[in-house]
């Protein structure tokens, strides 16, 4: 299960990456910006999963990342899209965490919490801006407001002990 994580995070990353792309196509570099900071984070979550296997000598084995399939109809869905995603990755870093707690593997969920904390804030950072881009978006002006936000996230490097 924790093998499969690292494909997920990394299928996370390539999907963010392609609304990154959708957004740049459409002149919306702020939220390009937004997605590519994104996609960096998910490499990351990729990375953790990664070392955390290395650490305790168990075999990493990458698998295929299948491409995505997006094709968006308006600026709101890549939006709607990464919400679920999101929703999808906290349920599956929930299943680990069961399966982790039924056999005493008290080592993965110590290193699974972090991840739990994280979904909850991707989850709300993706959730807030779907209700702001219900809120302005439909308006030229607030769209122009909120692309130039969003283009002023920077990527922080997440941090964890392992
Ligand atoms: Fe890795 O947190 Fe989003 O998917």
């Amino acid at each position: 299960m924790l093998n499969e994580q690292i494909s997920k995070e990394f299928h996370s990353a390539y999907l963010y990456l392609d609304m990154a792309n959708y957004y740049y196509d459409h002149n919306l570099n702020g939220f390009g910006n937004w997605f590519d900071v994104q996609t960096k984070e998910e490499n990351a979550h990729a990375m953790f999963f990664i070392e955390y296997l290395r650490n305790n000598g168990i075999a990493v084995k990458l698998e295929t990342i299948p491409a995505p399939t997006f094709e968006f109809k308006n600026f709101k869905e890549p939006l709607t899209a990464a919400f679920e995603h999101e929703q999808f990755i906290t349920n599956s870093i929930h299943d680990i965490y069961a399966e982790a707690y039924s056999i005493k593997d008290f080592r993965t969920m110590q290193f699974l919490d972090w991840f739990v904390k994280e979904q909850a804030e991707e989850e709300q950072s993706a959730d807030d801006l779907c209700k702001r881009f219900d809120l302005f978006g439909a308006d030229p002006k607030g769209l122009y407001l909120l692309d130039n936000e969003l283009g002023g996230r920077v990527f922080t490097e997440p941090t964890m002990t392992l």
